[in-house]
């Protein structure tokens, strides 16, 4: 029995919500294992024949599907107001998440002074500033790594977790001044909380493993991407979590054995939200294009993200790292006005050819990025559902990608909705 992945292998917002949704259809458990809720994955699906679109950001996305139950991993920082109101969200949409939806004893707590803290730490950077998303995922990674954070189960023993709590804030507040917050309401408020949390809490190592064991099928959404990765990505214009297949592991406490296969999700172009380098950013009227054609803006935050073209450095970075077995290819539909379409294929410096992804960001503001051009196909490919009908220079776009990674494309994403997915066999 194995856990099967799905992995953004950008810096996030690929469609992974998407594609978990679809592949929910066949599982049994869907868990988060890293981030909190500033991930964000838009869903589009007919309910009642009716196209509803939901947005997730701390629930699993598999829980669209009825059979689906949801697991929030040890890794995932949890703030437990935003669980609450996404899940009374879906239950008013009339998705009766009772009895499958768990959160593990061992997640981190994001509190409101967390995202206060965000906010403050942002300013401080001034020009420097990461482009959070403000929901307080750095200060709650910072406070477990530095042990001091709470967990779910410190919840349920309510005068440790006061006295806890409040030498938490004490410590921000000579950090960072006194900021406005009560500290004493907010205890109260999650005594309350803890008994509306308490029947989805479990040990979810333990819930984990017995799935596995019972023969259930157990899929593992990634939230946001390699590229954000504390460790592996554009340091420190990154998020807190550890985004890649290690954080599978240490998010859900599955060994790296039991991991089957891994689903990479690769826009057709590339996008980011927030600061940092972006090597094959287009400042111009392609990146405004991708932009509007795409929709491309925060799922949380609603910021603009920026886009440019694919960047297989990027790719094999990625590929390096996490070993995706096979790729979704999303949101080719985005490319169907253009005439031509440029893919970066690698990276100089000073003339020199470059190996890998450097780390040095003085390094990556400075490469120069070569690029392969490839026809466009100038066609809608939004209502193709088979491979076949693809237009000829969109299959050669798909090949290309897979020959210069030698990873197959199994999915092609060609519009937002459930149904807009080509499978290629
Ligand atoms: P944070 O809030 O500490 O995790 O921010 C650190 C960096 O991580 C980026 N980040 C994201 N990038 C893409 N998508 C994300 N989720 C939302 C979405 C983003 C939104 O699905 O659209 O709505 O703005 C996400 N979450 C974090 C962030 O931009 C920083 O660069
Ligand atoms: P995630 O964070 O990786 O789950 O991605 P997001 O949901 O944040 O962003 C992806 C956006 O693209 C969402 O609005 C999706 O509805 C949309 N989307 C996903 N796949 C496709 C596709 O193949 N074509 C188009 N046009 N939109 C897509
Ligand atoms: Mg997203």
């Amino acid at each position: 029995m194995s856990v099967n992945v799905v992995l953004g292998s950008q810096w996030g917002d690929e469609g992974k919500g998407k594609l978990v949704d679809i592949l929910a259809a066949d599982i049994d458990v869907c868990a988060r294992c890293a981030g909190g809720n500033n991930a964000g994955h838009t869903i589009v699906v007919p309910i009642n024949g009716v196209k509803k679109s939901f947005a997730f950001h701390l629930l699993p996305s598999g829980l669209v599907n009825a059979k689906c139950t949801g697991l929030i991993g040890n890794g995932v920082v949890v703030h437990i107001p935003s669980f609450f109101a996404e899940l009374d969200a879906l239950e008013a949409e009339g998705l009766d998440c009772t009895n499958r939806l768990f959160i593990s004893d061992r997640a981190q707590l994001v509190f409101d002074f967390h995202q206060i803290v965000d906010g403050l730490k942002e300013v401080e950077l001034g020009g420097s500033s990461i482009g959070t998303t403000k929901k307080g995922i750095g200060p709650a990674y910072s406070g477990k790594a530095s042990r001091s954070g709470l967990r779910v189960h410190h919840l349920f023993d309510h005068e440790t977790f006061a006295a806890k709590f409040r030498t938490v804030v004490e410590g921000r507040f000579k950090r960072y001044g006194h900021f406005e917050y009560d500290t004493e309401g907010e205890i109260k408020r999650y005594k309350q909380l803890a008994e509306r949390l308490r029947p989805y809490v479990v040990d979810s190592v333990e819930f984990v493993h017995k799935a596995i064991n019972d023969g259930k099928k157990v899929l593992v959404e990634g939230a946001n991407a390699l590229m954000l990765d504390l460790d592996f990505g554009t340091y420190p214009f990154v998020t807190s979590s550890s985004t890649s297949i290690g954080g599978v592991c240490t998010g859900l406490g599955i060994p790296p054995k039991m991991i089957g296969k891994a689903i990479g999700v690769v826009k057709a172009y590339t996008t980011r939200v927030g600061a940092g380098p972006f090597p094959t950013e287009q400042l111009n009227e392609v990146g405004v294009h991708l932009q509007e054609v795409g929709h491309e803006y925060g799922t949380t935050t609603g910021r603009r993200r920026r886009c440019g073209w694919l960047d297989l450095v990027v790719l094999r970075h990625s590929q390096r790292i996490n070993g995706y077995d096979s790729y979704n290819l999303t949101k080719l539909d985005v490319l169907d006005d253009l005439d031509e379409i440029k893919v970066g294929v690698s990276y100089y410096i000073d003339g020199k050819e470059i190996v890998g992804f450097p780390a040095d960001l003085e390094l990556v503001g400075r490469v120069e990025v070569k690029y392969v051009t490839l026809p466009g196909w100038k066609s809608s490919i939004s209502d193709i559902r088979v491979y076949d009908d693809l237009p000829e220079n969109c299959k050669k776009y798909i090949a290309f990608i897979e020959e210069q990674m030698n990873v197959p494309i199994e999915w092609i994403g060609v519009g937002p909705a459930r149904e807009a997915m080509v499978k290629k066999e």
